[in-house]
């Protein structure tokens, strides 16, 4: 069509050239904005811009839809309770291909676009790895032009911010939302009504058939908000679709006293509650209320816009699997096989066998943890109170399967017993993870490790009762955020060397093994990470005042606090290092800094003591004159995804320290290593696969392997005896009993050392002389820069197999059975 009106919206609203953008910009900030380009603040420019880059991408979106409607093509649905999406703009800039264009064009108003980038909040609506992989695959999935749409929950306060006071974390709400969003839609068209409570009326129908229904029920209302996330250099856009909780009804005016008013008030911002904040607990699994709501709310009205999509389209549900692949991620949106198999049944008309057949077709689960205080579990008497109708039917899934075992294994109770979704107990509970395997296709773990974990620890009887379910999908991080936007002169260096196309097929990194000895790339890449370093302790001594040395080893542990991950260990090495140097001055070491990033969840106590021990030791460390520059240590306040692409970059050895068999798999990892970092690691999760890759010769390994855990935990853990044969270890102890790092209050590590001493979960006293060595083993090698970088180059060139591209193809092909969609525009 080429009416005058469409090549005006062609040109203003979609056009790529610099004048059509820098027009879109000028229109937005007058129009959007309502600044002229002198009164402009930074944040009006940030709008501007990224509203002319939305405009861009709505054409491509719609174009996107039309498509994968016009073919009916199967859809991907990723279930998640966490998106850890990370700034937006600088993707959509680059995924769009306009960034260097958008660069120059800013320039000419005297912008810097660095400077605009960080007017963006971080949007933080996640904990971690889970949440941070989710954002990876949406954009791996529309890179590779795979239909698929991402449900979720749109948390009006995301992660809190970490503050540190006095060496303490201190949570603050995070209000990402303050400024408005320009990336999001409303689409109040496809609201779903979503029901609690209530109780469930079974009648016979007008056919005799029994028709159950729910009624009496408290309703909330959820508003889906549309994100549009860019394939890198294609034109597919597909769908991040997040749920908003609103009361069903407007106030009721006609209300008679105050009272009612104020209740009806008080009402409608309790359900409204529901979206509210994002639980910041990663670890275990606390069974409150509002966390089930939250978890049925987002699945309810993904599953109600899923059955809507079909209908569109299709008369009946028979081809229902073949058009929708559910994917669960981890147990948190469980709760989608019985609300499917409710829909089909009670709203739909289907038969039990019919419901069950379609429902577990299109279900697959990923789980995400070993650790049995993450395993979700719900109390029945809660699900009785809020989902009475969906108790019901985890009832009756349950009596089937364990029938079902039962003509298999006759006689055999116990194993009944361990494989049922319920329970029993004084509180009798629903496992969700029972839940989600009964009602799958395909169950997969997150690295090799971890997958055959699942199989042989975790759940080995649902392993041995259904063995094709079981697979192994391990992660993968998108190179696009992770190389290309975070580290832009690596991305340079590698492109100049073997082109673009690693970008979209990370294997080709395998190429510049050509160059492991090329003095030219060796040194290129000292002075990329130098550089990388220098811009590190900017933000460093702006953020917390310590002045770090780029000659020093950049050593970085930052992730979710926890024990199993072991900062600890990390923190008893710093204090033995400390401790070497003060008793010997001449000591031969490397400076090292030692850099930290991470939240606890507000409650864990024992990981909010080793934010303080780590401040506490820094305290000390970096004012002790007789070391001088020979060690510093840091912690950078509230790690998240944007710090993480500064700090990533600027790392020469990346802490994987987790005791073995506890890591799921690390994605942190992945990022690093690809960066031109030396891993320092553990046999655990996707370790084991990282040092496959690169070469024992090029991974710092130390420590037991998750068999020998379980065999010394099993021999019965003495620490103190371990304790007894290093004498570091003891000095290390000892040091920290005395009150040495917290002189005003000297019983303050109390409570660590007598865990250490004692129970020490963690194996930290058994693997911590391993450590210390692989450490010393570190510096050797980093005293000698051209062997150090070698080893780098060895870890680039190997890090092909760790792109969330191929981690989603394996996905759509081994689980979903979904292709490829070109969009023209
Ligand atoms: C559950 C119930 C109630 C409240 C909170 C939760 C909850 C929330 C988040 C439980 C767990 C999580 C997050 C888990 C997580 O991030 N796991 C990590 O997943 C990564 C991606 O697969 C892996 O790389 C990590 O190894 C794994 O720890």
């Amino acid at each position: 069509m080429s009416t005058p009106e469409s090549v005006l919206i062609e040109d203003d609203r979609t056009g790529m050239t610099p004048e059509a953008l820098e027009r879109a910009v000028l229109d937005h900030l007058h129009f959007t904005a309502l600044k002229d380009v002198r009164s402009a603040t930074a944040r009006d420019v940030f709008e501007a811009v990224a509203h002319a880059v939305r405009d861009r991408l709505v054409h491509r979106w719609m174009r996107t839809k039309e498509e994968h409607t016009r073919q009916d093509t199967k859809r991907v649905y990723y279930l998640s309770a966490e998106y850890l999406l990370g700034r937006a703009l600088s993707q959509n800039l680059s995924n769009l291909g306009v960034h260097e264009l958008t660069r120059a064009l800013l320039a000419r108003y005297d912008v810097d676009l660095e400077t605009l980038l960080e007017e963006e909040p971080d949007p933080g609506l996640g904990n971690g790895g889970l949440g941070r992989l989710a954002a990876c695959f949406m954009e791996s999935l529309a890179t590779l032009e795979l239909p698929a749409v991402g449900y979720g929950i749109r948390y009006e306060f995301g992660i809190f911010d970490q503050k540190i006071e006095q060496g303490r974390q201190i949570e603050r709400a995070d209000d990402w939302l303050r400024k408005g969003n320009p990336w999001e839609h409303p689409r109040y068209d496809y609201a779903v009504p979503v029901q609690f409570y209530g109780r469930v009326e079974e009648r016979t129908g007008a056919q005799g058939g029994l028709q159950i229904e729910w009624v009496e029920t408290e309703d909330v209302i959820g508003v889906p908000y549309d994100t549009p996330i860019a394939g890198y250099d294609n034109n597919t856009v597909n769908t991040l679709r997040l749920w908003s909780a609103k009361a069903t009804k407007e106030l009721n005016l006609t209300v008679f006293n105050d009272g009612d008013y104020r209740k009806a008030v008080e009402e409608k911002s309790l359900s409204e509650s529901i979206s509210k904040v994002l639980y910041p607990n990663d670890r275990s699994a606390e069974g409150r209320e509002l966390r089930l709501k939250q978890q049925y709310f987002f699945v309810c009205c993904s599953i109600a816009d899923i059955i809507r999509r079909h209908k569109r389209t299709h008369d009946t549900f028979e081809s229902f699997p073949d058009k929708a692949a559910i994917q669960l991620n981890d147990t948190h949106p469980a709760i989608a096989v019985a609300e499917l198999m409710r829909v089909l049944m009670d709203l739909e008309g289907l038969g039990w066998d019919e419901a069950w057949d379609i429902t577990t077709r299109s279900i697959g689960y990923t789980n995400h943890t070993l650790l049995p205080e993450a395993l979700e579990k719900w109390p029945v008497w809660m699900f009785e109170r809020l989902l009475p109708r969906h108790l019901g039917i985890i009832y009756e899934i349950n009596r089937r399967f364990l029938l079902d075992v039962h003509v298999r294994h006759p006689k055999d109770v116990a194993l009944q017993r361990t494989l049922s979704i319920i329970e029993e107990g004084s509180t009798k509970q629903i496992r969700m993870a029972h839940l989600a395997v009964v009602g799958s296709h395909s169950v997969n773990g997150v690295a090799a490790l971890h997958s055959e974990l699942i199989t042989t620890q975790l759940m080995p009887e649902f392993a041995k009762f259904w063995p094709h379910k079981f697979n192994n999908k391990t992660n993968g991080v998108t190179p696009r955020r992770w190389i290309m936007q975070a580290n832009p002169e690596l991305t340079q260096a590698i492109s100049s060397r073997i082109g673009e196309a690693w970008l979209k097929d990370l294997s080709q990194l395998a190429r510049l093994h050509d160059f492991v000895d090329d003095e030219d790339f060796l040194g290129e890449l000292q002075r990329i990470k130098r550089h990388n370093k220098a811009a590190l302790a900017d933000i460093i001594l702006e953020r917390t005042g310590v002045q770090v040395c780029v000659d020093s080893i950049f050593d970085v542990q930052v992730k979710r606090l926890h024990q199993y991950k072991r900062q600890l260990l990390n923190c008893l090495h710093i204090i033995g290092l400390y401790w070497q140097l003060k008793q010997d001055p001449e000591l031969d070491r490397v400076p090292r800094t030692f850099i930290f990033g991470g939240k606890a969840a507000p409650g864990y106590w024992v990981a909010k003591q080793h934010i303080k021990l780590i401040h506490d030791v820094a305290e000390i460390v970096n004012h002790d004159p007789a070391i001088a520059g020979r060690l510093r240590v840091v912690f950078i306040p509230n790690y998240n995804v944007s710090l993480a692409e500064r700090i990533i970059p600027a790392t020469d050895v990346s802490e994987q320290i987790s005791m073995a068999g506890k890591e799921a798999s690390g994605t942190g990892n992945m990022k690093f290593a690809m960066n031109g970092a030396l891993t320092v690691g553990t046999l655990d999760g996707a370790n084991i696969e990282i040092r496959e890759e690169v070469g024992e010769e090029n991974f710092f390994l130390f420590g037991l392997v998750a068999k020998e855990v379980r065999e010394l935990k099993a021999s019965g853990y003495n620490p103190q005896a371990f304790i007894e044969r290093s004498p570091l270890l003891s000095q290390v102890v000892e040091l920290l009993e005395s009150g040495f790092f917290s002189p005003g209050e000297p019983g303050r590590f109390a409570e660590v050392v007598r865990d250490l001493r004692h129970e020490d979960e963690y194996l930290l006293c058994a693997d911590f002389d391993a450590y210390v060595a692989c450490q010393q083993e570190v510096d050797r090698v980093y005293r000698d820069q051209r062997e150090w970088t070698r080893r780098v180059v060895c870890n680039i060139a190997s890090m092909g197999k760790f792109s969330s591209d191929r981690t989603i193809m394996q996905y759509a092909s081994e689980i979903w059975g979904v292709a490829p969609v070109p969009i023209t525009l």
